[in-house]
């Protein structure tokens, strides 16, 4: 299987390393999280399975643990959030392939889930892992300054209408047309932002952060999901389906909304790397604890796949 998880940036911090830890403690913990494949009905779990194990690069339980870490926590504490985190990131990409959104085949290197399973299961399995997300909070550690509704809250809001589903249909709505860049962020910020902020944060919540604390991780968070979708947007126009696990060009064909449509590609490298510099920022204050999250960002900005 072709491997999409191993980051090429590595500079005195083994992120490699770091990565392969993390893809291994949140498979181990999602196999454990969800039902069986073959526990009734079958298909069902089965088809959970196939797209939450197909690959992806787990960045999100990355931030999340690392979020933890940053914070003085261990991720064990933190690895419930980082898999809920996981489920809705799954559920979306699931719906997001269907024929009736972008109707694509491949992601993750494989065939899409509507492909192998039919559109009806490919609709229940996102449908499931989206419930599954809340089911595997509910194991999340008790905390004196974060209440369970509050780990609840952040999850929701970040996953529903005004956020993660707000962004999907603000892009859908704007295919084929030409928006002001102000509308484009919106579409960012709720899309993609979103849920990467979210994941820093429960990862801080997981090991009781303190107030400043969890501002520091939203500000990283807000702005690293920002330099993300830029950069999904820039590899997009740039990269090879092959290397991608993914249909490239997708953003084109379908005249989607993009940085690079709007700035072109010198412009929209820049804003990514001016809201990393602002991530880098946020995290002053957690010092070398931040290690992982520096690399992480810096990853993520330089990644080409
Ligand atoms: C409720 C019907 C219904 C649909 C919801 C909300 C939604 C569909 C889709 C979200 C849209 C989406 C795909 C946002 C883009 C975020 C993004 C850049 C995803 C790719 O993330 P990576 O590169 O993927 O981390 P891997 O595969 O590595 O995990």
């Amino acid at each position: 299987m072709r491997s999409n998880r191993h980051p090429s940036v590595s500079k005195s911090f083994d992120l490699s390393g770091y990565i392969s830890r993390v893809c291994r403690s949140v498979d181990s913990a999602l196999d454990g999280f969800l039902p069986a494949e073959k526990t009734k009905p079958a298909t069902i779990h089965k088809a959970m399975r196939y797209s939450i194990f197909a690959g992806g690069k787990r960045m999100r339980p990355a931030i999340c643990l690392a979020a933890a870490e940053a914070c003085g926590g261990e991720w064990k504490d933190a690895m419930a959030a980082a898999c809920a985190i996981e489920c809705i990131h799954t559920y979306s990409l699931i719906h997001d392939d269907l024929p009736a959104m972008d109707n694509d085949d491949f992601r993750r290197g494989k065939p899409t889930n509507h492909k192998v399973f039919g559109e009806g299961i490919a609709i229940l399995a996102g449908d499931a892992l989206l419930t599954q997300a809340f089911e595997i909070l509910a194991a999340a550690p008790r905390r004196s300054r974060h209440s369970p509704s509050d780990f609840i809250l952040d999850l929701a809001r970040a996953s529903g209408s005004l956020q993660l589903i707000a962004g999907q249909v603000a892009d859908l709505e704007a295919e084929g047309k030409t928006i002001p860049i102000a509308d484009l962020r919106y579409i960012h910020e709720q899309k993609t932002s979103a849920l990467l902020c979210c994941s820093v944060r429960l990862g801080g919540m997981s090991v009781n952060c303190t107030a400043s604390q969890l501002r520091a991780l939203t500000e990283f968070g807000y702005n690293v999901g920002l330099a993300f979708q830029i950069i999904d947007d820039i590899l997009d126009v740039t990269q090879t389906t092959e290397k991608l696990g993914k249909t490239a060009g997708k953003d084109t064909t379908s005249k989607k909304a993009t940085y690079p449509a709007l700035l072109g590609l010198e412009k929209s490298r820049k804003e990514a790397s001016r809201l990393t510099d602002r991530a880098f920022a946020a995290l002053k204050p957690f010092k070398k604890r931040a290690a992982a999250l520096n690399a992480l960002a810096e990853y993520l900005l330089k990644r080409d796949h």
